[in-house]
């Protein structure tokens, strides 16, 4: 047939792949083992383009791996866990399991209708006891290492509604369902001591050669070290000599003489202890522990500060009062929760010594020439000390280190080492999530729950007719014995952050015993995942997660693999055009129409649309374009295709109506091609070193993942062949093409196969050679110029003698066309490069 049907072939290549099972991970396999893994997505509803992306370059990349021989993993599963599907449950009345699941099952349909290469018989749902109940072993797992605390930290807390807020439910400091303003309250809850790694999570970055660099450096950023001094202050009212009232931590030693207050955190034991006594204290720390928890939330909150009456005395001058404050912009789980106040060189000690009228003084300036330079805002370059005694002159580092050695040599503070990164709260005030396996006794305290009671189950009857942790409500669940002394006790209703689940998903894919969370012989044939692929926004936390888990797996000697991702990469959204009608509203492209000169108008109403700016397709903007139609209008390949094409794949894509049908017309050329009659002869030596050459570009495009390069390459080679006589060489181009576009276009490629009477399946055929002496270029390319100026080029064999380059020029049209009948004057000839006439 003269066109390529997808209706008709992705769906019975998809079928013959299932058959054969083509694509399943042979754990015992003799061949190299590759592993390549896409971060698996949450079941939100339907696939969207941005996973079509996603899972499309993983998808090249495992075909590509397969073809080369390798025991290729490429696994698919569900993030199934976490908020919306309560939200369902909240606002349509649906079961989160039931909401979830249905989810899985339009998006597992969707997916396989792309015809991505995966070994879906190693399919997992985070949702299923079957899962996390291996995570609970886990769990206990890192309760007997030690790695696991409870303590009590700071949740944001709706007033209205009385329920606990996830980061992301707070807006701009209120509950998204109340409004209410959200307030910060202290729950006991557990965590993962990830600060124990901090340092090992550091020094791996330095190992992870195949990580893009500013992942790297968001990782170090956040796990945050710095050098710095701890220290007391003594209270002015206490005996001098030994006395500790408040210990500070501060990066910034040398700036001590430029001290204006000393600040505490509003949960710091001292204003727990004011505010017993004097309710003026009390009402000011409740006004400060409005608003969010999250970093963001406090860095951008208006700052507040109360001045105790309280002082201190400076530690090298005991005639030096400080103020001690309480001040919100102090976090209780950093450092010591208090802090010396630097308005001259810090930026939030600036805006509230601003605020609340306090010196703001200068001793660090560029040179010691700047000392009486005026501060009009914090100044946070290092330079050299200045105003500050003993250590004027000397340079930022020197006067650190000077003030450090002075505290510990007359013994009020040490050099400390501090790491930005927190513990890892892992308890979350949720129903849809996996049960801590843990149960609360009055007389025994937290007991893990015995193993042989594992899974412990979330139940199923739960209503979310009002707010707050279903499962606290719940009549009988929590209801248990104590598994220690036999005596009434609770079940832990906290269930896990759903980064616990995502942090060990890659493990079970590559091994899933019925009896343990994974084989560690099996896991490790496959471990490291060779490449992993996903959005920028896991930059940090589920890639620290991830890592730490693998550590903390490690540690425990239950693993040999310290860095679970050898190779990582971030690629770029898919973006589109927004539209925006005449009254405000956003629509999406389908309510829109193209009248004549290019004009958009609303479909529903004729009224014109104003188009906005190249977006993230969101649901938010309206600018999202569903990949079912398509894929039911072009097929996958089209998909597949221009999904490689238009963009780098780390940049955004633009979705272009443009840009999908030159995919399609890219198939059905390439399919046209295959079509033609075989059994040719003669040699076309020209097209056969460009197929090498493609070859060679194309295998190592596809390693750098630079798979827009393997498209051109492509296309190049299709118009080469086009352009090209009947010949054996020819015969054989085609062949090579289509091994070329098999991991991107595969169904294509099975066809075209098929239809060529070729052996077996593409999906098992291995990946072309090329000859490297063939990679030569014999050819050059001669410029020819006229009086000096560029008029024509020609094509030569390389080496071509002087006299025949000489003809060569002089016979071109264009040049005659130049010369109008005369002569040249002179021809001076640069071999292989240049033929410049003089006329
Ligand atoms: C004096 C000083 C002067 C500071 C100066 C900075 C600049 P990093 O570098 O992020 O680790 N700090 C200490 N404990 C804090 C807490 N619990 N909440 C909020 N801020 C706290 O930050 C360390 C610096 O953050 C410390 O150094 C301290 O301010 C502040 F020109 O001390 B610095
Ligand atoms: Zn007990």
């Amino acid at each position: 047939t003269d066109r390529f049907d997808p209706a008709v072939a992705d769906r019975r290549w998809q079928q013959r792949w299932e058959e054969a099972q083509s694509f399943r991970a042979d754990s015992n396999s003799p061949k190299p083992k590759s592993y390549v893994l896409e971060m698996f997505p949450y079941p939100s509803g339907r696939i969207h383009m941005g996973h079509v992306r996603n899972y499309t370059m993983g998808d090249v990349l495992a075909r590509f791996r397969r073809m080369q021989g390798f025991e290729v993993l490429h696994p698919m599963g569900w993030d199934a866990f976490g908020m919306p599907a309560e939200n369902a449950a909240m606002e349509k009345k649906v079961h989160p399991g039931a909401w979830t699941r249905e989810n899985i099952a339009t998006m597992r349909r969707q997916l396989q209708r792309i015809g991505f290469a995966l070994d879906w018989s190693r399919e997992l749902a985070t949702c299923e006891p079957d899962y996390y109940g291996h995570e609970q072993a886990l769990f206990l797992d890192l309760m007997e290492a030690g790695l696991v605390t409870r303590k009590e930290s700071e949740v944001n807390w709706d007033p209205v509604d009385m329920t606990v807020l996830a980061n992301e439910q707070v807006i701009d400091g209120r509950g998204w369902r109340s409004g209410a303003v959200v307030e910060r309250k202290k729950l006991s809850q557990w965590f993962l001591k990830i600060t124990d790694f901090a340092e090992e999570l550091l020094d791996g970055l330095g190992s992870l050669d195949n990580w893009p660099d500013k992942v790297r450096l968001m990782q170090e950023n956040w796990i945050g070290k710095s050098q710095g001094l701890q220290f007391c202050f003594r209270l002015a009212t206490s005996m001098p000599g030994g006395t500790c009232d408040i210990e500070v931590f501060t990066t910034r030693p040398d700036t001590i003489f430029g001290a204006s207050f000393v600040a505490i955190s509003p949960g710091h034991p001292i204003a727990e202890e004011l505010a017993a006594g004097r309710p003026e204290v009390a009402e000011f720390i409740a006004r400060a522990r409005a608003g969010g928890t999250s970093a963001a939330e406090i860095e951008t909150a208006e700052k507040l500060g109360f001045d105790t009456g309280l002082e201190v005395v400076h530690p090298f001058d005991d005639n030096w009062r400080l103020p001690v404050w309480i001040a919100n912009f102090v976090l209780m789980d950093y450092g010591t929760g208090a802090l010396y106040g630097v308005p001259g060189h810090d930026i939030r000690d600036y805006e509230f010594a601003r605020k609340y009228r306090l010196p703001v003084l200068r001793v660090v300036a560029d040179t010691t020439a700047g000392a009486s330079a005026p501060v009009t805002e914090a100044d946070t370059a290092p330079g050299v000390a200045v105003n500050s005694r003993f250590l004027d002159g000397m340079p930022t580092s020197d006067a650190t280190a000077e003030v450090i050695r002075r505290a510990e040599t007359a013994g009020w503070g040490t050099g400390k080492t501090q790491y930005r990164l927190r513990d890892w709260g892992v308890s979350r005030q949720r129903y849809w999530g996996t049960p801590i396996p843990v149960i609360h006794c009055d007389s025994c305290g937290p007991v893990g729950v015995p193993r042989d009671q594992l899974p412990v189950v979330l139940p199923d009857d739960v209503s979310f007719d009002i707010p707050g942790n279903p499962l606290d409500r719940h009549p009988t669940w929590s209801k248990v014995d104590c598994p220690s002394c036999g005596g009434p006790a609770r079940r832990e209703t906290d269930t896990l952050d759903t980064f616990v689940d995502s942090s060990w998903y890659f493990i079970r894919f590559a091994s899933q015993p019925g009896n343990q969370p994974f084989d560690r012989a099996e896991a490790e044939k496959w471990l490291p995942v060779g490449q992993y692929i996903g959005g920028v926004e896991h930059a940090i936390l589920h890639l620290l997660y991830a890592r730490f888990w693998t550590r903390a797996l490690e540690r425990m000697g239950k693993l040999s693999v310290k860095e679970p991702f050898e190779g990582l990469f971030t690629q770029g959204m898919v973006t589109h055009e927004t539209y925006e009608s005449a009254d405000g509203r956003w629509l999406n492209p389908d309510e829109i129409e193209i009248r004549e000169g290019g004009v958009l108008v609303e479909r529903a109403t004729g009224a014109n649309v104003r188009r906005g700016r190249v977006e993230k397709m969101s649901k938010s903007k309206k600018n999202t374009v569903d990949p079912e139609p398509i894929l039911d209008r072009y097929g996958a390949d089209a998909v597949r295709w221009f999904m490689l094409s238009d963009s780098p794949p780390e940049r955004d894509l633009e979705w272009s109506e443009g840009g999908i049908e030159g995919a399609a017309r890219f198939v059905q050329r390439v399919w046209r091609l295959a079509q033609s009659p075989t059994g040719n002869e003669g040699e076309d030596k020209a097209l056969a070193r460009k197929v090498h050459r493609t070859v060679a570009a194309v295998g190592e495009a596809i390693e750098g993942l630079q798979f827009n390069k393997s498209v051109a390459a492509l296309y190049e080679l299709t118009s080469a062949i086009e352009r090209a006589q009947p010949s054996a060489s020819r015969d054989e181009a085609i062949r090579t093409l289509l091994l070329l576009v098999a991991p991107g276009a595969p169904h294509l490629a099975e066809e075209a196969w098929a239809s060529r009477s070729e052996d077996g399946m593409i999906a098992d055929a291995g990946w072309p050679s090329f000859d490297p002496a063939m990679l030569i270029d014999d050819e050059v390319t001669i410029a020819v110029q006229v009086n000096g100026k560029l008029r024509d080029t020609l094509v030569a064999p390389r080496g071509t003698s002087r006299e025949d380059a000489e003809a060569l020029a002089l016979a071109l049209p264009k040049i005659q066309a130049q010369l109008g009948g005369n002569d040249p004057r002179k021809v001076i000839v640069v071999p292989d490069r240049l033929v410049n006439i003089v006329a």
